[in-house]
């Protein structure tokens, strides 16, 4: 076979609770910020849809696992609601979340399907946001609180825990460009939120490597590779700039537990730096992680600033650099987003090279498009773009694993449509299409295709 991957490759692909569970205000679950927001502005939401639509994972557990087994996966990850397992965000445990959590770990088990499971997808309870959310240190605390009482309930059966998916994107979207609840722009308060997550990640990973489980605990990050408009020095420095804000300020601490003397000198000179206690340099160092999940959609595209910044202007990370929309690049008509299948290799070079090449695996990859629900004749959508997507990802995947790169895994994004935050059902990415209304579940022709690959472990042209 063409790309053969290593024996024990994980294939499989990758959801969340907030966006399949649904029930988000029953058996016992409280509010997120997800049904807050909601509940006050629907309008931002598309189409109106809300938290609660969704593939109802919640109750269709057991066939969806089935659908899992039927797609050849070995590997799955989903999450834990904090909301659903301990209402108040502290404190008392919800029994019917434990029953819950429980049978769907138990029947992955059952099915063959080793369960991948992550803390935090975007789902912050109101409870602990009503107490100023991650910039509060008391919120940190009862992160670690809860991610210690996931690790004693589950940890027999979850041998794969992830503290954070995507961490930054919440401090992208609740702080710096309004498209996360609490809608806040403020750079300062933006990097508190950045900071005081990773002081919660290293929590959990410290508290978690205490346990001596015999499992492994890592964090999702979303690495965007930041390529500079062309190698004048300008452009150069406004790409490591980029780089430093949105992919080092998570991706240092995360493997070599400090953050990049780069970024907190630049912060400094801005005065922006969180305020830090000296408690922490120990903690950060503790939170090294066992294995990297890597989400890659697309790059950023950097230049630098044609106009000078008005210093009066708030201080934002566009102060260094603007998006550059390189001409010919190719984008997905569907979603609007560039496609550029090398970046999945620039990725696995640069942590081979830079970072002691880590233990990894891809854990978001997929395709997004808008209006998909085309049926053919016999039923099926026949998505070739997303096979295409994939294979071309898994191509350059491969050139890395042959090149000694240690990522073990692939997972797409996603298994079956999803919901997703205020894009709701804009942008589908299943491998299987849902019907909201029926919640009648279709394979697309990417999910034969993912089965058969899964089976043979690669494929050929
Ligand atoms: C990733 C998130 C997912 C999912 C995906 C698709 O960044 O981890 O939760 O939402 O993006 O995003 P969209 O629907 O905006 O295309």
């Amino acid at each position: 076979m063409k790309y053969a991957f290593p024996d024990n490759f994980w294939w499989g692909s990758a959801s969340s609770a907030p966006q399949t569970e649904g029930e988000t205000l029953a058996f016992g679950k409280s509010a997120t910020i997800w049904d807050k927001w909601f509940e006050e502005q629907p309008t931002r939401f598309h189409h109106g849809v809300g938290p609660a639509n969704t593939s109802t994972f919640y109750q269709n557990w057991k066939r969806d696992i089935a659908l899992l087994k039927e797609l050849n996966h070995n590997t799955f990850r989903t999450s834990i609601s904090w909301a659903r397992l301990i209402p108040e965000g502290r404190g008392e445990v919800n029994q019917e979340a434990v029953k819950f959590y429980n049978q769907v770990f138990d029947e992955l088990h059952a099915q063959g399907i080793t369960p991948f499971i992550n803390l935090f997808h975007f789902d912050m309870p109101m409870a602990m946001q009503e107490l100023g959310g991650w910039e509060n240190r008391d919120v940190v605390t009862a992160y670690a609180e809860y991610a210690q009482t996931c690790f004693e309930l589950f940890g027999d059966r979850v041998k794969h825990w992830f503290t954070f998916n995507e961490p930054v994107v919440p401090v992208e979207g609740g702080y710096l460009y309004d498209f996360h609840y609490p809608n806040v722009v403020d750079f300062r308060r933006a990097a508190t939120v950045a900071y005081h997550t990773m002081l919660a990640h290293s929590l959990a990973v410290k508290a978690y490597h205490e346990r001596n489980d015999g499992g492994e605990i890592g964090i999702i990050l979303n690495l965007t590779p930041s390529y500079p408009r062309s190698q004048n020095p300008a452009d150069v420095k406004a790409a490591n700039i980029a780089d430093l804000m949105f992919n080092r300020s998570f991706l240092d601490p995360a493997l070599r537990g400090e953050y990049p003397q780069e970024l907190v000198a630049l912060l400094k000179e801005h005065d922006q730096l969180p305020v830090c206690q000296p408690e922490d340099k120990a903690l950060l160092a503790a939170g090294v992680v066992d294995l990297l999940g890597i989400n890659y959609y697309q790059p950023r595209r950097i230049k630098c600033r044609d106009s000078l910044v008005n210093p009066d202007s708030p201080f934002m990370p566009e102060w260094f650099f603007e998006a550059y929309e390189m001409p010919g690049r190719k984008m997905n008509p569907y979603r609007g987003w560039e496609i550029y299948e090398k970046g999945i290799y620039d990725i696995l070079t640069n942590l081979r090279e830079n970072y002691n090449n880590p233990c990894c695996y891809i854990s978001e990859n997929g395709m997004g498009v808008e209006n998909e629900q085309r049926f053919d004749e016999n039923g099926q959508i026949q998505d070739d773009y997303r096979i295409d997507f994939v294979s071309d990802h898994l191509k350059w995947l491969h050139k890395g694993i042959s090149e000694g790169s240690n990522c073990l895994g692939y997972h797409m994004w996603t298994f079956i449509d999803n919901w997703s935050w205020c894009n709701a059902y804009k942008n589908r990415y299943g491998f299987v299409s849902l019907d909201l209304a029926t919640q009648q579940r279709t394979i697309k022709k990417s999910g034969e295709w993912f089965r058969e690959t899964a089976a043979k472990n690669g494929f050929d042209d």
